[in-house]
Order: structure tokens, then C-alpha cells, then sequence
């Protein structure tokens, strides 16, 4: 072939692929419009009256870098979302119950320069309002794919949340690569009542079927009986929701007219994958991905479903184990290694954090999961646990052990403190606090220091007061004796 024909193809293709990277959320939708796009609150927006109300958050919003939206499930942090990436501005999600000590960090370290919508009350960031019944059919030129869309903040083992920078065109490639492994069509109809601050409720659960154009039904809680009432094809839940639904036969039942029903965010425990099989006539689709990488592996609409196995590489996506000298650990199913990924869907690191992004990838471009994981023959992984047990999954919620330790220190009456993760049949972990005390304090007090420092849903669930905590000769807490 002569060198302009290749010169030419490759930036023919290279065109295409910033085509298909396109995140106008609404762009690849685009067409026929849908009447009920978003159900969230009990309203129900049809795209257009999403496109034009999402557009006029654009005009208002678009000469800012960064915003702040505190991420309600309700249809003002709906229409700011996808405002900003109509305008190529930066979201910041804030979890609404965060605490007095987490919303500084995030506010401060992302360099938010407004709240968009609704503000958290003790900051002196500008407020700029989300009118629902205002319109705008403005045309913004795509960002380029790049361009930073989201900075989530998500738990490290100590300090306080990183916040991850995820590109238009990561969570381009990632929804496309869902979308083929559970055949997610415009067809569908999604429901689920995630957090819209996350990974899984925000990306999957939102900008997913706005990009897919399959209407969404949001709950605004995940409980079992608002998933058996919204009369959905694809259902989006944590384990603790499925466990939960798994609990109320009524509720499950009433799913077996679904066609997928997606568990993430954290194991999925077999006993609760074998319940929902025989209550709803589904196996499960598990899935696997973090903040980081967003969804790498899953199983398939179409393939296998492996009760304890998340599944094989979504599009895209390569895998592989390395054990703690570097080597290659075999995908025999049975060794053990780290599990390492890379991908089009992978962040672009940690802001501001030089150090832990040196510490996440390896010299030849892997990202360090820092789970566990056996590969079989066929490609199929078990994630078998975390390296640290430091990081933990409570409800589908990472919490990092040192924060809430930091937090439980802050308070006057503590003296020492160690958190763990102590499994638990319906949180998966729950958050256990050891502490020594130097003055009265009661539990519940500690409980709800923690809540109002850092986030209602981070408060060890339970107390555990006692006179030293075990330590080893170099005076480091023996956590595996606590937990
Ligand atoms: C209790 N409450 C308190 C309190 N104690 N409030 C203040 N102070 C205290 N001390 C109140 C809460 O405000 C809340 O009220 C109520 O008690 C229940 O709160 P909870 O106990 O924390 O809720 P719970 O029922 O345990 O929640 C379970 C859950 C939740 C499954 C609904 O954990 C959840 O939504 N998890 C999803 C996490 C998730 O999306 N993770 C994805 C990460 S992304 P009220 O009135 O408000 O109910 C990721 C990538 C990937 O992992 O792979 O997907
Ligand atoms: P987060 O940053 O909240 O996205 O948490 C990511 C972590 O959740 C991963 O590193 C895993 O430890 C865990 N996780 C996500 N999905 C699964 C799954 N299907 N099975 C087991 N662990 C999971």
C-alpha cells in the first residue's frame, strides 16, 4: 500500500474512533425522540425536554472549568450533569450525606469554582441555580475526547479520597463495551435507585441509557419493593440490594419478566446468585470494575453465567496476574495473583497525587487493581479479595480503614482506633471500630462523629471499646487478629 493511502486510512480512523468516543450524552441517541428518557422523583422527562433543559444548564454553566453537584437522585442533578457535558465542563459529584471534613477535601482538592444546583450549606462557593422549566436548543461542539468529564472521589487505605479523572472517551468505551456484553439496546428499559456519585450509578446507571437511549427508571432508594414495582428489562443493583430483593420472595418474583438483571460493585455472594436464579428464573450477570477502570470484566448476555465468577474481559480490555516479584502467574484457574488491567476505559489518574499515581501502574502501562484475582483456560476471573484489608466494600461502598481511623482520632475522647471490615451477610463488610478511650464517650457518639465528619454510609456500624489494640514488635496494629 503507498504511504498516503496509509496516512490517509489512519486518519480516516482516527476520525472514526473520536466519532464513536463522541460523550454528547445525547448525541448518539440521537433520532426520534423518546418520551420517557429519565423517570427520576416520579417525573418523567422525554429527551427533548431533557436536551432543552440540559442546554440552558450549558449557557449558564459554560464558561466555568469545574463545578460542584451535589449528587441528589433527583432531576436537578440530572439536568446539571448532562448540562456540563453538553459544555464540556468538569463534574464534580458530592455524596449528599457527605460530612463537614470529606466535603472540604473534595470541594478544596478538586478546585470546584461553583456549585451547580443545590449547595451543601458551610461553603462560600457561588451557587448557580438549575431551572427545570427553562429551555435552550444552543449547538456546543463535542470536547475533545480527552477532555476530563468527572472527578469522583473514591476511598484509598489511608488518607483522605483520590479524586479519579475520567475522560469523555473512557466512559465512551466503556459504555459501548457494556452495552455489547449484555446486548443493551434501546429496547431495554433500566431501573435501579444507585447513588448518583459513583461509578456505577452515575456512568452506568445515567449517562449509560442516555447514551444507549434505553429509557431509565430511577428509584431514588434500591429497595426491593420499588425494583418489583418500576417494570424494567435490565436492573442495575449492589449485592446488598440483590441479597435484599433475594430476602423478599414477592419482590424477586415479580423481576422474572426482566431480561438481565447486572450485580457489581462488590462479590456477590453464591447462595444469593442460586436464590435469585430460582425466585426470578434469572442467573445474574456479575460484573467487575472500580472507580478507576470503570467495568472490565463481566459475563455475557449471551454467555455463560458462573455463579462466584465475574467473567471475562469486556471489549477492549486485557488482563493479566503477576504475583509480588512481577512474575506471570499461570490462568489456570487455581494460582492466585494480583490483578493487573488495561484498557480504553481507564482513568487518567489521580489528581494532584504524583505519588499514588506512580504506586498504580506497573513500568510497561498495567493499571494495579490491588484485587486478587485467578484467571481459568477460557478467560473467565474469580475475584477471590483486596491485598489490603485496609480497603473495605460495605453496601458497595469503598471505605478506606485510615480515614475513618483519622476521623475517630479527631474526636477528644479517643486514644487509639483501628477500623476493620468484618464480614457481613447483608453489607458484605460492615465497618467495625476497635478504640482505646481516654475519657467517657458513648458509642453512638463515636457512630455519629464519623457520620458528620466523613459520610453517613462511612460510620462504623459497630463500636468495640478496648484496653490496647494488638500490636506487633514494630508497634503496628495486628489488624488480621482484630477482623
Ligand atoms: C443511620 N442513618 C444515619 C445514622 N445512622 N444518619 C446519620 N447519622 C447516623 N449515625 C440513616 C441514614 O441517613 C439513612 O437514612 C438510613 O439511616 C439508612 O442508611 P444506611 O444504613 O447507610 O443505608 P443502608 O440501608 O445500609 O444502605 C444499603 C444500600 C447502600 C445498599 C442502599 O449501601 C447503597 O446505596 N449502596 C450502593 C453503593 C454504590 O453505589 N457503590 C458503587 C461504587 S462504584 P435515609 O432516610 O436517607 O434512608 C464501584 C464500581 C463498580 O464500585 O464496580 O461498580
Ligand atoms: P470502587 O472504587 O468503589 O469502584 O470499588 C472498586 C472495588 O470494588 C474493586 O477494586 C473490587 O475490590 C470491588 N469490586 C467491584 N466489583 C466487584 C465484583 N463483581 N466482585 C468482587 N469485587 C468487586
Amino acid at each position: 500500500m503507498s504511504g498516503r493511502k496509509v496516512t490517509e486510512l489512519a486518519q480516516y480512523g482516527k476520525r472514526m474512533s473520536l466519532l464513536l468516543r463522541s460523550l454528547d450524552p445525547l448525541a448518539v441517541a440521537a433520532g426520534a425522540d423518546i418520551p420517557d428518557a429519565v423517570t427520576i422523583e416520579g417525573v418523567t422527562l422525554s429527551r427533548s425536554d431533557l436536551l432543552g433543559a440540559a442546554t440552558s444548564v450549558a449557557e449558564r454553566i459554560a464558561v466555568a472549568e469545574r463545578v460542584a453537584i451535589l449528587a441528589e437522585p433527583t432531576v436537578r442533578t440530572v439536568l446539571a450533569v448532562v448540562g456540563c457535558l453538553l459544555a464540556g465542563v468538569t463534574v464534580v459529584p458530592v455524596p449528599p450525606d457527605s460530612g463537614a471534613a470529606e466535603l472540604t477535601h473534595i470541594l478544596t482538592d478538586s478546585g470546584a469554582q461553583a456549585w451547580l444546583g443545590r449547595a451543601l450549606e458551610g461553603t462560600d462557593l457561588p451557587v448557580v441555580p438549575v431551572r427545570t422549566h427553562a429551555r435552550s436548543w444552543h449547538q456546543y461542539p463535542e470536547p475533545p475526547a480527552e477532555t476530563t468529564a468527572f472527578i469522583l472521589y473514591t476511598s484509598g487505605t489511608t488518607g483522605p479520597p483520590k479524586g479519579v479523572l475520567l475522560s469523555r472517551g473512557a466512559i465512551a468505551a466503556g459504555l459501548d463495551a457494556l452495552a455489547d456484553a449484555w446486548s443493551w439496546t434501546s429496547k431495554d428499559i433500566l431501573v435501579h435507585g444507585l447513588p448518583l456519585f459513583h461509578v456505577h450509578g452515575l456512568i452506568l446507571g445515567l449517562l449509560g441509557p442516555l447514551r444507549v437511549g434505553s429509557p431509565l427508571v430511577h428509584t431514588g432508594k434500591p429497595t426491593p419493593q420499588a425494583y418489583a414495582e418500576a417494570g424494567g428489562t435490565l436492573y442495575f443493583g449492589v449485592p446488598t440490594v440483590w441479597s435484599r430483593i433475594a430476602e423478599n420472595p414477592d419482590a424477586a418474583r415479580a423481576l422474572a419478566d426482566a431480561r438481565v438483571l447486572v450485580s457489581g460493585s462488590a462479590p456477590l455472594p453464591v447462595p444469593v446468585f442460586e436464590r435469585l436464579r430460582e425466585l426470578t428464573g434469572h442467573a445474574p450477570i456479575e460484573r467487575y470494575g472500580m472507580s478507576e477502570t470503570m467495568i472490565t470484566l463481566s459475563t455475557r448476555a449471551d454467555g455463560e453465567r458462573r455463579p462466584g465468577w465475574v467473567g471475562t474481559p469486556v471489549r477492549g480490555v486485557e488482563t493479566r496476574l503477576r504475583d509480588e516479584t512481577g512474575a506471570d502467574v499461570a490462568h489456570d484457574g487455581e494460582n492466585i495473583g494480583g490483578l493487573q488491567v488495561r484498557g480504553p476505559m481507564l482513568f487518567d489518574g489521580y489528581l494532584g497525587r504524583a505519588d499514588a499515581n506512580a504506586a498504580s501502574w506497573t513500568d510497561d502501562g498495567w493499571f494495579i487493581t490491588g484485587d486478587v484475582a485467578v484467571i481459568d483456560p477460557d478467560g473467565f476471573h474469580r475475584i477471590v479479595g483486596r491485598e489490603s484489608v485496609d480497603l473495605i466494600k460495605s453496601g458497595g461502598y469503598r471505605v478506606g480503614a485510615g480515614e475513618v481511623e483519622t476521623a475517630l482520632l479527631g474526636h477528644a475522647a479517643v486514644a487509639e482506633a483501628a477500623v476493620v471490615g468484618v464480614p457481613d451477610d447483608d453489607l458484605g463488610q460492615r465497618i467495625v471500630a476497635y478504640v482505646v478511650l481516654r475519657a467517657d464517650v458513648t458509642e453512638t457518639e463515636l457512630i455519629d462523629h464519623v457520620a458528620h465528619q466523613l459520610s453517613v454510609h462511612k460510620r462504623p456500624r459497630e463500636m468495640r471499646i478496648v484496653d490496647t489494640l494488638p500490636r506487633n514488635a514494630m508497634g503496628k496494629v495486628q489488624k488480621k487478629l482484630l477482623a
